[in-house]
């Protein structure tokens, strides 16, 4: 067996074991469904960084533009079919008693594959905030009819109701992540590069509290070392063979 395999075999073995789940997603599980990662090539849009344009600074210096990137992020997310790795996390929800899915993703993939019990750290991007009376609604409109979008009921600026670098995601979402950290036996961390915080520090939290923390990624990670396996490959190949399949398909 080489290496690889045997990081696979003992991933499988943890996690089939374990009754309580915690699992932190990020942009690289849904790279395989064709929606570019923040911090990947692909990520750049007519030549701006995602982290330049992911600022509330950005947005009131420019809401047009940043519009329009979500317009284009939104299209993409729109043309998105879950992946295997998204279909084998909603699986394996349904064979663990407990089981929480953190997502710092904003494109709904995972509710798509059927996934329940998510926490969306930073929002989501279907979701359109009024600037003035904070009224929320969904919009599933690509391309969106008037950019910058206009609230129904104020008339008012909306803005994607995602959270951006700088602003304070709600302490509610917090509590809620940081105790389905505390309270599972084994985490996994998959598609995240781990630099943004306070998602980063939950896999520091989970080792602190004596957790088993198992990582998927293309790459090691700034945490990796903490970590108490790292499997280097794609989710969407990885996560099916960390448990095994009840499903029948005919
Ligand atoms: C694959 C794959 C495949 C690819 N299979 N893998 C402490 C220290 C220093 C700074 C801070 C700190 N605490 C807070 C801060 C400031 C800031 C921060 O963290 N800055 C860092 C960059 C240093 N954090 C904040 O501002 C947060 N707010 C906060 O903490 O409030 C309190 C506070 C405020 C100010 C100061 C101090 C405290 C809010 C963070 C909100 C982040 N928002 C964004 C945008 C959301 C909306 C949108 O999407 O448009 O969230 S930024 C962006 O990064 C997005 C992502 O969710 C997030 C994480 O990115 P992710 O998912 O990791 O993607 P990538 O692209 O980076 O990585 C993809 C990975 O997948 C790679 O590793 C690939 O290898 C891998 N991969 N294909 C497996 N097929
Ligand atoms: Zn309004």
């Amino acid at each position: 067996m080489n290496e690889m395999h045997e990081k696979i075999s003992a991933a499988l073995d943890i996690i089939e074991h374990c009754s309580s789940l915690t699992v932190l997603t990020g942009a690289g599980i849904s790279a395989e469904s064709g929606v570019p990662t923040f911090r990947g090539k692909e990520g750049l849009w007519r030549n701006f960084r995602s982290e330049d344009l992911a600022t509330p600074e950005a947005f009131w210096n420019n809401p047009k533009l940043v519009w329009e990137w979500y317009d284009w992020r939104r299209n993409a997310a729109r043309d998105a079919k879950p992946n295997p790795g998204h279909f084998a996390l909603a699986e394996l929800e349904d064979q663990k008693k407990k089981f929480t899915l953190i997502t710092q993703n904003i494109d709904g993939l995972h509710q798509l594959a059927g996934s329940r019990n998510i926490i969306e750290m930073h929002g989501n991007i279907w979701q359109i905030r009024c600037t003035k009376c904070g009224d929320v609604q969904q919009s599933h409109k690509v391309p969106l009819d008037e950019i910058p979008p206009r609230c129904g009921l104020c008339n008012e600026i909306g803005r994607p109701n995602v959270v951006w670098f700088g602003e304070i995601i709600p302490m509610e979402v917090i509590d809620r992540s940081l105790k389905a950290v505390e309270e599972c036996e084994v985490m996994l961390i998959v598609g995240t590069s781990g630099i943004v915080e306070p998602a980063a520090s939950m896999g520091l939290v989970a080792k602190q509290t004596g957790k088993t923390v198992i990582e998927i990624n293309l790459e090691y990670t700034p945490n990796s070392p903490l970590f108490d396996l790292t499997i280097l490959g794609k989710s969407g190949e990885i996560l099916p063979l960390l448990f095994t399949s009840r499903k029948v398909y005919s």
